[in-house]
């Protein structure tokens, strides 16, 4: 009932078709740039790329007469097996294009939705792009079952055509309801987590941004970890949250997931609606761009819009220009601005992120302090809860059961520590015994 994946290795054809009522900020040629990107991130072999202008779409074809024998000319030259249109087609649009053209047609939509299947690994990354493919085949088969009831002439004429897609779309239903409950399920699991680590105290930090802006590298840097980072579109699709390496962001958890992209597909946005929520229990946002992509101004208002939408766009944000290397700044750190909150950095050479991690903890934290306080005998309570935190870096205890920490930690939470009667401050200095 799934459409065949095209991530196998297709001979295919790329069409950008601009259209001047759809026009858009960005421009043509750097829309065409990433449109390809995402069609070679599909697996297929692209052997033509045509391009076009165009003032309105047309409501049949999409496209004028003349392109389409054109496209078909290309289609027949190169034993083109696919056509990739970087628009939305309507369903029938896509089936008209394809009868024209006598290859199979895959629009903007169902492209991405291609990509997310071949990327998905986890349980829950799978079920959410299943999702999204059958609600996008769901809509197109109830289109295609009213088109073929008029044209038969409506209910009582009934062949058994539309019986069978009527049974599709009972199944696919079905199947949607079953995977929505077992969504629902996983994540609830995982708000559960999110409660333990509120409990735990750790602040939670989460990536954002466009597409192969170097998120997954900053991450990895952040986290000493080896996610998969790759240059290509949607290198990520599931959510990994792991604890900073840094001794000196004692309490903080990295969160890395999928990017954005603009025009993402709205059935993608729902079904990753779960994962993104994730986001909206993160305590600060770090916005990654790659600050060497002549449309990253484009991109970041893209990337503020879906913010927007998901309701995360009050949560406060370090914006991080990445890739600075790319643009020949050997020293990033010169140009970073704490004030602006907007830090320049190179992910891959690790250039400019200690200036981060400060920044980072000035927000979270308001700094951080690094020293010695005191503990009566009766406060094991809470020297296990700044251990359970990370804090603690040494310890050692009087004859007369005093105790004395060597600490790590946001003064904002030392000052509420300093209200607890019997911990008092001692100093940068380890005390004398
Ligand atoms: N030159 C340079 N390349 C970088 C830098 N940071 C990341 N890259 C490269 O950019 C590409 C994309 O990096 P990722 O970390 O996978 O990007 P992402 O934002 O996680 O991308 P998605 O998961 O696809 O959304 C990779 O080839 C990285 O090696 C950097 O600071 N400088
Ligand atoms: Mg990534």
């Amino acid at each position: 009932m799934m459409e065949v994946p095209i991530s196998t290795p297709q001979k295919a054809i790329i069409v950008q078709i601009e259209v001047a009522s759809l026009q858009k900020e960005q421009s043509a040629i750097n829309a065409f740039t990433e449109f390809k990107e995402l069609s070679k991130s599909s697996g297929v072999t692209i052997l033509e790329e045509i391009s076009g202008k165009q003032d309105v779409p047309l409501s049949s074809n999409f496209l004028k007469k003349g392109k389409i024998e054109e496209i078909k000319r290309s289609v027949e030259r190169n034993s083109a097996e696919i056509v990739i249109f970087n628009h939305s087609l309507s369903p029938s649009q896509e089936r008209n294009l394809e009868n024209a053209l006598n290859a199979r047609v895959v629009d903007r939509t169902g492209l991405i939705l291609d990509i997310f299947a071949s990327r998905a690994t986890s349980h829950i990354g799978k079920l959410q792009v299943e999702l999204a493919q059958l609600t996008h085949l769901s809509t197109r088969l109830i289109r295609a079952w009213t088109h073929l009831e008029r044209q038969k002439g409506g209910i009582g004429l009934r062949g058994p055509g539309e019986t069978q897609l009527e049974t599709d779309k009972r199944l696919i239903n079905n199947r949607i309801k079953t995977i929505k409950a077992r969504l629902n399920k996983s994540h609830k699991q995982k708000k559960i987590n999110q409660y333990s680590r509120m409990k735990s105290q750790n602040k939670l930090v989460a990536l954002v941004g466009y597409t192969n802006a170097g998120k997954t590298t900053l991450f990895n840097r952040l986290t000493n970890n080896k996610q998969y980072a790759a240059d290509k579109l949607f290198a990520t699709l599931d959510s990994v949250t792991r604890k900073n390496i840094d001794p000196e962001l004692s309490s903080i958890l990295f969160s890395d997931t999928v990017g954005f992209i603009s025009d993402l597909p709205t059935q993608l946005i729902e079904s990753f609606k779960g994962t993104l929520d994730e986001l909206k229990s993160a305590d600060l946002l770090l916005h990654v761009v790659d600050i060497s992509d002549p449309d990253y101004r484009f991109k970041v208002s893209q990337v503020d819009i879906l913010l927007e939408e998901l309701g995360i766009s009050e949560i406060p944000q370090i914006r991080i220009n990445n890739k600075s290397d790319l643009k020949g700044y050997k020293d990033p750190a010169l140009r970073s601005n704490q004030d602006t909150q907007e830090i320049w950095i190179s992910a891959e050479k690790n250039q400019g992120l200690e200036l981060l991690r400060e920044s980072i903890s000035k927000i979270l934290f308001e700094g951080i302090f690094k020293g010695w306080i005191s503990l009566e005998a009766s406060l094991g309570s809470i020297r296990s809860k700044l251990y359970s935190m990370g804090c603690v870096l040494e310890e050692n205890t009087n004859d007369d059961g005093l105790m004395f920490l060597n600490i790590n930690i946001g003064n904002n939470e030392l000052n509420n520590l300093l209200d607890i009667d019997g911990l008092n401050l001692v100093g940068e200095n380890e005390p004398l015994i």
